[in-house]
Order: structure tokens, then C-alpha cells, then sequence
């Protein structure tokens, strides 16, 4: 029997997440340096290109960083608690190596804190969120090389410090598991992934985790009252078949995402890790110092949830799933997005259980959403999107929130992702869209950026409102 009756805690923080080059556009104002995503007009899966093209959406996005206040405006309509965005490394460090920051772009910031601040909106906020700045890319190979974890270090400091009295709540790096499949998009990486060493991939994701660990440390030294956490692409991975040879390739598919929560929540490597490194030729140059870094564990795992995924050991019935950027095979028995998303509101109870009996720290679910094509229609007058198919799959999946936070799971909040439509980080499209609230823009640059609440929005208001108890 599903158990309508526990509600969500008080002070259960609800909002949405965004990231700064998905929305903010602006990409050359304020002093802001270039960042890979300027040079990306395919998204995470196209390549790059060597300066920024008029194709590139992103470049403009939906204009947050003229717009913020509307925006967040219609934020507090809703009722939000919490607003995830990102800061851009590039906007603070054009170059993200340089000695000293923009004061312009930390002033660009303070501004949608004042914002936030002034409708009772608690910021949730990214360090790293798929935007290295371009030079770091071409002049060290982005996470590859040590120095960028000083360089990190710096930007962090700098935030911290200027922000410390407006922003509680940080993560270190935005879907850090996912650099092992998107080395560019995720870590900054020149080198094309089919050059790219395994040790050196590792190294990377190495250093992230050390920088991850440090301004963790750094953070708490600036202001002890803050909240940092690590921030992981989460698919619960089945068995294809009960076959235990299916089982056991399922563990071992998430030993690789698990590794790198374990590292934040534990402080030292996983004994599979160093397995995995040991049987698979990879070197890695740990030193004495990382290990004493990494020991500064955060406060709470937030991670995004999507998708589920299956995994067998039988090499013939290994298929590759349609948009799932983590691999795994596709579930026979579940539905999927016009993207070829499978959906599983399930699945998100199974990962909440298996993270809180795995960690016992509190959850933080930062994304979570449906991408899909909308029609705008004219009702009474007023401009909208009937978009039924939304709110079932948001309702669906808090429905099983609810369901974890009864099995006694500690969920910190649940930001929904892209409340305002915005660019798709994987596709580079306008036309995936997950807002509560309509952008007119479309994949051509064509469109007036008008915003008009989608028939969600006042759903959504109604699930903040009542603390979920609207929920079905
Ligand atoms: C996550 C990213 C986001 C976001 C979301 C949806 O992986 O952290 O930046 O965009 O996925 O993906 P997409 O935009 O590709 O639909």
C-alpha cells in the first residue's frame, strides 16, 4: 500500500535547478572569459568548435543574466525555497588561471542572491557545472593537469569568501562520475576520449576529487555553518536477468558511479577501486597530501535522477540505450522520453534507500525532469502549455519521495530540473524543454524569450504549497 499519510518534513527545501551556460547567455559581457560550452553548439555530443558560432544557442540561452529578476519573480510565485544555479568559473576567472577575479561577474551574482534573498529563497549553488573556462582546456588539457586543482581552489576561496553571508548551501561539481563518459564536457579535457589514457582519465577524476575534498575544507573554514556536498548522476542499475552473472555485472557497473560518492562520504578510495585500477593497468599519482585532503568528507550526497538502467554479463544481448550518456542497457519493461530516457519514478526510491543505508547522510535529489517537445496554446486569452505529460512524471516521482522519506530515507529537498525552459546540456536544443514556465525561444534563435507559465506551474505551486500532500 502506498503511504499517502507521512507528509514531507518542515523546512523540506523545494525549488529548481539551472546551470549558468544554460541560461544565462550574456557569454561575452560583464569581463566573462570563454568557457567550453561557448565552443560546444552540439552540446555534449557533438565536437567542439574552435570559437564560439552564431549556431551555438547557448551563447544566448534564455538571457537570465538580464532577465534574473523576472525570473526569480516567478520562482516566488511558485513557492520556492530553493533555487539551484551555478556560478561561471569563467565569468569570475575569465581565464580560470588568472591572479585576481572579475569584479563584475562577482557582482553579477550578488545581484540574484539580493534577489533570492529578498523572497525568502535559500541559493543552491554549483561550483563547477559543466563550464570549464576554455583556457584551462587549451593550456593544460582541463582536469588532466594538477594545477587545476589550485586554480579551483582560488575560485572557490573567492566565492566563499564574497558570498559567505548569501549562500548556505554549495556543491563541488556537477555530476562528477559523469567525466569517466564526457571527459570535455565533464572535466575540461582536450584530448579526444579515444586518445585519452585510462590512467589519465583517472588522474583527472582524481584531481577533481581532490579539489572537490579541498573546497569542502575550505568552505567550512570560511563559514562553519556551511553545507557542501557532492553532486552524482544517480541510475540504479538492474540485473538484465536474474542470472547472477547479470547480478554481478550490475555490482560491478556501480562500483564505477558509487566510487566517487564513496570517495566524498568516506574520505579514501574503495577497496573495488583500487582493484579496478590494479587489474585494468591504471597508474595513478596519489601523493601523501591528497590523501589527508580527501579525508574532508561533505555533508550531504544531492544527486540527478533520470534514469534507470539494466546491465548484463552476456556480451550478445549487450545493446547500447538511445540518450543514456552512462551506458547500461535498456529495461524491456519500462517506458522511455521522446530522447529515449527510460522512466522509472520507482527507481528513484531504490536509489534513495540504497544511498541512505550506504552513507546515512542526508539526500539532496537536484535534478530530476522530463525533457519533451510543447505546444504553445491560447486559453482565455492567456498564453499556455497543457502539459499534462510533465505533471505526471514530476508527480510520479515525488509520489515516490514520499515513499523513501516513509521507509525513514533523510531527504534534504527536491529541485526539479530547468523550471524555466532553457538549453539542453547534452543536445544543445531549446525544443527539449522542462520549465514550469515557457521560453519563447526555439532551436532556430528565433523567438521574442517571452515567458508564459505552463499549466505545471500552478501544479507545482500546489505540491510546494500543501508540502506534497496535493501529490496523487
Ligand atoms: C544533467 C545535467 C544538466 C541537464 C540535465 C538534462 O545531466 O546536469 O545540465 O541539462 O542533465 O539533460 P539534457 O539537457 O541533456 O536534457
Amino acid at each position: 500500500m502506498p503511504d499517502t499519510t507521512t507528509p514531507f518534513p518542515q523546512g523540506f527545501l523545494w525549488g529548481g535547478a539551472t546551470a549558468a551556460n544554460q541560461i544565462e547567455g550574456a557569454y561575452a559581457e560583464g569581463g566573462k572569459g570563454l568557457s567550453i560550452q561557448d565552443v560546444l553548439p552540439g552540446g555534449g555530443i557533438a565536437p567542439r568548435t574552435d570559437a564560439p558560432t552564431p549556431d551555438n544557442l547557448k551563447l544566448e540561452a534564455i538571457d537570465f543574466y538580464h532577465r534574473y529578476a523576472a525570473d526569480i519573480d516567478l520562482f516566488a510565485e511558485m513557492g520556492f525555497s530553493v533555487f539551484r544555479i551555478s556560478i561561471a568559473w569563467s565569468r569570475i576567472f575569465p581565464n580560470g588561471d588568472d591572479a585576481e577575479p572579475n569584479e563584475e561577474g562577482l557582482a553579477f551574482y550578488d545581484r540574484v542572491f539580493d534577489e533570492c534573498a529578498r523572497h525568502g529563497i535559500e541559493p543552491l549553488v554549483t561550483l563547477s557545472h559543466y563550464e570549464t573556462p576554455l583556457h584551462l582546456t587549451e593550456a593544460y588539457d582541463g582536469w588532466v593537469s594538477r594545477d587545476l586543482i589550485g586554480f579551483y581552489e582560488r575560485f572557490a576561496r573567492t566565492v566563499f569568501e564574497r558570498y559567505r553571508d548569501k549562500v548556505t548551501y554549495w556543491l563541488t561539481f556537477n555530476e562528477i562520475n559523469s567525466i569517466l563518459h564526457l571527459p570535455l564536457m565533464s572535466g575540461g579535457i582536450g584530448t579526444p576520449k579515444a586518445e585519452l589514457s585510462p590512467s589519465a582519465l583517472f588522474q583527472a577524476a582524481h584531481h577533481e576529487l581532490v579539489a572537490s575534498a579541498l573546497a569542502t575544507k575550505v568552505a567550512h573554514e570560511v563559514n562553519p555553518d556551511a553545507r557542501v556536498g557532492c553532486m552524482v548522476i544517480a541510475a540504479p542499475i538492474y540485473p538484465l536477468t536474474p542470472d547472477p552473472v547479470d547480478v554481478v555485472a550490475a555490482m560491478e557497473a556501480d562500483h564505477a558511479n558509487l566510487m566517487f560518492s564513496d570517495v566524498h562520504v568516506r574520505g579514501a578510495y574503495p577497496g573495488y577501486a583500487l582493484r579496478y585500477f590494479r587489474e585494468h593497468g591504471i597508474v595513478l599519482d596519489i601523493t601523501d597530501a591528497d590523501r589527508e585532503i580527501l579525508r574532508h568528507t561533505v555533508d550531504f550526497v544531492s544527486f540527478s535522477y533520470y534514469m534507470s538502467v539494466c546491465e548484463t554479463g552476456d556480451p550478445a544481448r549487450k545493446t547500447a540505450g538511445e540518450g543514456n550518456i552512462m551506458g547500461g542497457v535498456p529495461n524491456p519493461t519500462l517506458p522511455a522520453s521522446e530522447w529515449g530516457w527510460q522512466i522509472d519514478p520507482r527507481g528513484l526510491r531504490v536509489i534513495l534507500n540504497q544511498f541512505w543505508d550506504r552513507w546515512q547522510k542526508p539526500l539532496f535529489i537536484v535534478e530530476n525532469g522530463l525533457g519533451a517537445r510543447d505546444q504553445l496554446v491560447e486559453v482565455d486569452g492567456v498564453r499556455t502549455v497543457i502539459d499534462d505529460y510533465r505533471i505526471a512524471y514530476l508527480n510520479d516521482h515525488l509520489v515516490q519521495v514520499r515513499e523513501a522519506i516513509s521507509d525513514g530515507v533523510q531527504v534534504m529537498g527536491y529541485t526539479s530540473w530547468g523550471p524555466i525552459d532553457l538549453v539542453s546540456a547534452s543536445t544543445a536544443q531549446m525544443s527539449k524543454r522542462y520549465g514550469f514556465i515557457y521560453v519563447d525561444r526555439n532551436d532556430d534563435g528565433t523567438g521574442t524569450l517571452e515567458r508564459y507559465r505552463k499549466k505545471s506551474f500552478g501544479w507545482y505551486a500546489d505540491v510546494i504549497r500543501t508540502n506534497g500532500a496535493s501529490l496523487r
